[in-house]
């Protein structure tokens, strides 16, 4: 063979070689996120989903204190101190949650569904987006009355079309 031939057999070994799939439980083609909470921040923090893809947020508490997720928009306030999102991102969404060290909330007393997690806890949430969730949302932590999120644990949650 001359040397074009094994030009052309190394192409097309690069061509495969790049062409495969990640894993089956990591990349964003499934959906799987990885989000790691430490004080004050999460880790990544922005994050982006597609309408109609089923999303695994995977929770890790890195930190030494509580942590927890929410996803909303328009902070509400209670006594003055951030508490929460008047528009509950997971509102009527169902998420399936499991995990270790965890407590979790659903709407009523609290603003909206959260997830909270005891330092070296780590949680799992699975839920579709759905298309009318389009656009940009806020995740957060209230942990001690507010004081996390006023410490910059906040985050960007993008849905796109
Ligand atoms: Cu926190």
């Amino acid at each position: 063979m001359n040397r074009w031939g094994w030009a052309f057999i190394a192409g097309i070994f690069l061509l495969v070689a790049c062409g495969q799939p990640q894993g089956p439980s990591s990349g964003p083609s499934t959906g799987e996120i990885r989000i790691t909470m430490t004080e004050y921040k999460f880790q990544p923090d922005t994050i982006r989903v597609k309408a109609g893809q089923e999303v695994r947020l995977v929770l890790v508490n890195s930190g030494k204190k509580d942590h927890e997720l929410m996803i909303g928009r328009t902070v509400m306030e209670m006594e003055g101190k951030p508490a929460g999102y008047q528009e509950d991102f997971f509102a009527g969404l169902h998420p399936q949650v499991s995990g270790e060290k965890i407590e979790q909330e659903e709407e009523e007393a609290h603003a909206g569904f959260m997830v909270a997690l005891e330092p070296g806890g780590t949680a799992t949430i699975v839920f579709t987006v759905p298309a009318d969730r389009v656009g940009e949302w806020e995740i957060g932590c209230f942990e001690e009355d507010g004081v996390h999120y006023q410490e910059g644990m906040k985050g960007k949650f993008i849905v796109e079309r």
